[in-house]
């Protein structure tokens, strides 16, 4: 699979968005059809020092065993020292090119919310954009505003070509927008993580999408 495929459904967790412990739901969503994990462990009652190694451990298993990428969310040092497949970062975080010097050729993805963001993360080396909000929600605190899949439209007519996804409330019944602005795929938290069971829907009408295209 190349990049471009691997991000057509790609689920984002960490144990505070799930309802059931994370390892379970992550099965359940691999099973369903997922093609790329990152592992985000952010938020209230996050999981901090052994424990949050250790559930990155038993999740980067799981990957390994349904051959799909493992990333890890803004903390690169984890992702070095597991040897992860990847790493994602915002734009808060270390400047990209001090990222992409440490992780060598692993998967570089950073989240822009603009054309201005999108051309400097593409210039400084990124793999991949996670593009959002696309819709409203409740999962991030301190998202930024909305942008609507026009966003990925815009990057679109401005030459930004390389792959991206759409995040931020997407779901079964608005994914088909994402994809038709032009994304190569939907990143989702809670469509999946509080619904694992349903995660086979959503990448029906992913794929769906992505081959009438
Ligand atoms: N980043 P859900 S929105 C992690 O806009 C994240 O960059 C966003 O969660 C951005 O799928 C978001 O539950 C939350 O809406 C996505």
């Amino acid at each position: 699979m190349n990049l471009r495929e691997s991000l057509q459904l790609y689920f984002v967790m960490g144990s505070p968005n799930c309802e059931k412990h994370p390892a379970h739901v992550l099965e359940e969503a691999l099973l369903g059809g997922v093609t790329m994990f990152q592992f985000r462990e952010k938020g209230m009652e996050a999981l901090e020092g052994d424990a949050k190694v250790e559930l990155a451990h038993e999740l980067q298993h799981l990957c390994r065993k349904y051959g799909v990428s493992f990333i890890v969310n803004d903390d690169v040092e984890l992702a070095l020292y597991m040897n992860a497949d990847g790493v994602h970062i915002g734009q808060e975080d270390e400047p990209i090119e001090i990222v992409r010097r440490k992780i060598g050729n692993r998967i570089l993805g950073v989240s822009s919310h603009d054309v201005n963001e999108a051309r400097v993360a593409l210039e400084s080396g990124a793999d991949y954009l996670g593009v959002g909000p696309m819709f409203p929600t409740n999962t991030k605190n301190n998202c930024s505003e909305v942008r609507g899949p026009k966003i990925i439209q815009l990057l679109r007519t401005n030459g930004i070509d390389i792959p991206l996804v759409g995040i931020g409330g997407i779901h079964t019944g608005n994914a088909s927008q994402v994809l038709e602005a032009g994304a190569d795929g939907v990143a989702v938290i809670s469509e999946i993580s509080k619904h694992p069971f349903r995660t086979e829907n959503l990448a029906q009408v992913v794929q769906q999408k992505l081959l009438r295209m």
